[in-house]
């Protein structure tokens, strides 16, 4: 479903099996050194989500190979590139997903948001690729000039895909809040973990 112009949706994209294998994989890139952290913003305020990045350690206006604990960054994997391609190539009917390093870990508790903002640090113009596990959050997709209205508010689901690409790359979007207790049971995950993948342009 195209959402908007460049962003698709694509519902219930990893099935259960796949989902799980995923968050087995985040339990382990969120271990330390070099895992999940919480995110100081430059104006002194604290993200309610944690975080982790794996090819490219992320401060907000920064990308660094070093982690806050100054640990090296883990690398980013080469299963995570083939997901992009398989990605951009069911969203998009393309297949031009080169430079996909680095992936963005997000985990929000039952009383985590993430305020509206722009992606503007990386780079490169390639869409970003978005997936959502655990507990369904509701997510706020607005436009490119500033983060009030208009916006359209619409349900992220475990197992969701959701690519943001062309004229949608640089809308404002956030995330007012999480339902608790919505993840899929089988998952045996408590809150919402969502991972996104970019193309920071820096290493080309
Ligand atoms: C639209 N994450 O990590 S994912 C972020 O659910 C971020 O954790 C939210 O916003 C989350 O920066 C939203 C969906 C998303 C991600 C990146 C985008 C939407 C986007 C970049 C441009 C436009
Ligand atoms: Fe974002």
């Amino acid at each position: 479903t195209e959402v908007a112009p460049g962003a698709v949706l694509l519902p219930d994209w990893l099935d259960e099996q796949r989902q799980r294998e995923l968050v087995a994989a985040c339990r382990e890139w969120a271990r330390h050194p070099a895992g999940m952290r919480t995110v100081r913003t430059p104006g002194g305020g604290v993200m309610s989500a944690k975080m982790v990045a794996l090819g490219w350690h992320w401060r907000p206006y920064h990308f660094s190979k070093t982690a806050d604990d100054g640990s090296p960054v883990k690398p980013f994997p080469p299963e995570l590139d083939e997901l992009a391609q398989r990605a951009i190539a069911d969203a998009f009917s393309q297949e031009n997903s080169l430079g996909y390093d680095m992936a963005l870990l997000n985990f929000y508790d039952a009383k985590a948001h993430m305020g509206m903002h722009q992606d503007k640090d990386e780079l490169s113009k390639a869409p970003v690729i978005s997936l959502s596990l655990g507990d369904t959050c509701v997510f706020r997709f607005g436009n490119t000039e500033s983060r009030s209205r208009p916006y359209t508010d619409l349900e992220l689901h475990s197992g969701d895909l959701f690519v943001f690409g062309g004229a949608s790359r640089f809308a404002f979007h956030g995330v007012p809040r999480i339902l608790p207790g919505t993840a899929p049971r089988r998952l045996g995950l408590t809150g919402r973990l969502n991972l996104t993948l970019r193309a920071t342009g820096m290493s080309s």
